[in-house]
């Protein structure tokens, strides 16, 4: 059997840095990753439109100013293809695929007592042994996609695909009469492109989303020549902000401007584009006037774009307060509606009862379809974790700890599972932020402590039961009196039938989480357990 010092599961953004990292500190590694190419979720998410809702300039790796240079984005929020390239050429740059197996789903690893080694095994034979194993899975991930268990799904006579694993080849929707389930951020992006050639589509829409326009555009080179020049004060900016993003955090108040003035900028932030329209005051969430005053607007701009009265009724984002769940970006959602084979089901008035051979039955009715399109999202952050069998000390098993909510420190690390390392697991701020940013700190975080460990004559670290325990309590204490609770979301696991509802990131901010992480670290990894 090969061994490694170590293995990494998982080629996206995380894994890709982590196997850099540790090759550079002189480790011998290999990563498995199950698409056929690098990507994670950019590999996994090629349904039409499928787009970052960050910046590119900001959604891509700080550590390499060369790569930074020499990389040009093309357009202000870069498309999955752009992505996929991206990565594809940060990889070959650094040279890493020599270290990857492709098409290879790591479906296994154990931790042996004795040898004090991990045994990792994919689903197409392939074994390794390894002193430690980092995950760098994703928490929305194709492995873990959640596939509502609608009645009937196996007799549908016509296609049906999950967003998160769409075909490499694409799904021809020409002519077709198309159902789309889910209208989160990437239900909202694929059904503008997927009406641009289906003959016919509904939309089951549950929860209307707040969204906002993204304005994306092309990126001239004078552009990308500014931006380029200024990237040590970008990052240094994103790395010190709450989100992980390089913008000035709002210092307008509700009430510091009259409302005419207020409407004005509201209506100049949202032809920019982008979030600033949620971002024009400080206190939009925590100010019930100001946030009333801010979804009031999106609902007069649903109304003034939807023609049909009944369906803008239907669009128009209600039932929860702004901020309660993830607010999306859009390119010509709702001006969608004003097709004429274009229409909307409420969902919730009209629930799917089952799918039938011929379509999908909602609140009665029938739809015939010859494709359905689920955006239905994902079983997040726990999920990836459970659909690898992990067993740790003892043979426990991973999924058995996460079973009734997520349980990690730091979303680094888990008790029981010695030299097991975590890039945005559970209880880490990541997917609240600008995802790359908090996984350059993970990736440097756990490559720091291996290193750590190397120099010390560390055989096994892991989190002690008691930092574990007080971290997941802390993740839950922080969402207490947020505007989060006031909504059903993926955030809470209530997307997925039978998931305790527990909040599962961390939301004390990047910044807070990477002081405290360094102050871990330099008291000799405090909350661990350190064995010779
Ligand atoms: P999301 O945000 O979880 O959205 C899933 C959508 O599917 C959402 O509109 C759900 O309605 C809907 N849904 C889920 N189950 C059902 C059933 N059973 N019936 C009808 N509708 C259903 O997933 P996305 O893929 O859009 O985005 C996930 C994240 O990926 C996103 O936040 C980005 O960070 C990237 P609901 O709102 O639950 O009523």
């Amino acid at each position: 059997m090969q061994h490694y010092d170590a293995v990494v599961v998982g080629a996206g953004f995380s894994g890709i840095y982590m196997l850099h990292k540790l090759r550079e500190q002189g480790l011998s590694c290999h990563l498995f990753e199950a698409g056929d190419g690098v990507g994670g979720a950019w590999y996994w998410n090629r349904y039409p439109g499928a787009r970052c809702d960050s910046e590119s300039y900001f959604y891509c790796y700080s550590f390499d100013d060369a790569i930074c240079q020499k990389w040009n984005w093309s357009e202000r929020f870069p498309a999955q293809p752009e992505i996929e390239r991206y990565l594809n050429f940060v990889s070959e740059e650094l040279d890493l695929k020599r270290d990857m197996t492709f098409c290879a789903r790591v479906t296994k690893a154990a931790y042996d007592d004795d040898t004090g080694l991990w045994t990792v095994e994919t689903d197409r034979g392939d074994a390794a042994t390894a002193r430690y194993v980092v995950t760098a899975i994703g928490g929305l991930t194709a492995t873990a996609a959640n596939l509502p268990a609608f009645e009937g799904i196996d007799d549908f006579q016509g296609q049906w695909v999950h967003t998160g694993h769409w075909p490499k080849g694409g799904v021809d929707f020409a002519g077709k009469r198309v159902g789309v389930i889910g209208t989160g951020s990437t239900g909202i992006q694929a059904i503008s492109v997927i009406a641009e050639t289906a003959a016919h589509l509904t939309v089951f829409q549950r929860t209307p989303a707040y969204i906002m326009p993204a304005k994306n555009h092309p990126l001239d080179a004078e552009y990308i020549a500014a931006i380029k020049a200024d990237y040590p004060a970008i990052w240094a900016k994103a790395k010190a902000h709450r989100g992980g993003q390089p913008y000035d955090p709002p210092t307008l108040g509700f009430g510091d401007i009259d409302e005419a003035e207020a409407r004005r900028l509201q209506e100049q932030y949202w032809d920019a584009g982008g979030l600033r329209v949620v971002q024009l005051f400080k206190d939009a969430y925590t100010n019930p006037d100001a946030r009333l005053f801010t979804e009031n607007f999106f609902r007069e701009k649903v109304r003034a774009i939807v023609k049909d009265p009944e369906a803008a009724a239907i669009l128009e984002p209600k039932g929860y307060p702004l901020g309660a769940k993830r607010i999306a970006l859009d390119s010509h959602y709702y001006e969608t509606f004003n097709l004429p084979h274009v229409h909307v089901v409420d969902a919730k008035k009209n629930r799917i009862e089952r799918i039938t051979p011929t379509g999908i039955r909602a609140g009665g009715k029938d739809y015939p379809l010859d494709i359905i399109v689920f955006a239905t999202g994902y079983d997040a952050v726990t999920g990836p974790f459970k659909a690898i069998d992990f067993r740790g000390r003892g043979g426990q098993r991973l999924a058995d700890k996460l079973a009734d909510g997520p349980r990690a420190y730091l979303g680094l690390g888990f008790a029981g599972f010695p030299n097991l390392l975590t890039v945005n697991g559970p209880c880490n701020p990541a997917l609240s932020t600008n995802v790359p940013t908090s996984i350059e700190h993970d990736v440097e975080w756990i490559s720091d402590c291996i290193a750590y460990c190397e120099a010390n004559g560390i055989k096994a670290i892991e989190p002690t039961e008691a930092a574990e325990d007080a971290w997941a309590e802390d993740t839950q204490a922080k969402i207490v009196g947020s505007l989060f609770e006031q909504a059903d979301s993926w955030q809470f696991g209530s997307n997925v039938p039978g998931k305790p509802r527990r909040f599962l990131l961390w939301l004390g901010g990047l910044d807070a989480f990477r002081a405290r992480c360094t102050e871990i670290a330099e008291a000799g990894y405090e909350g661990f357990d350190l064995r010779r």
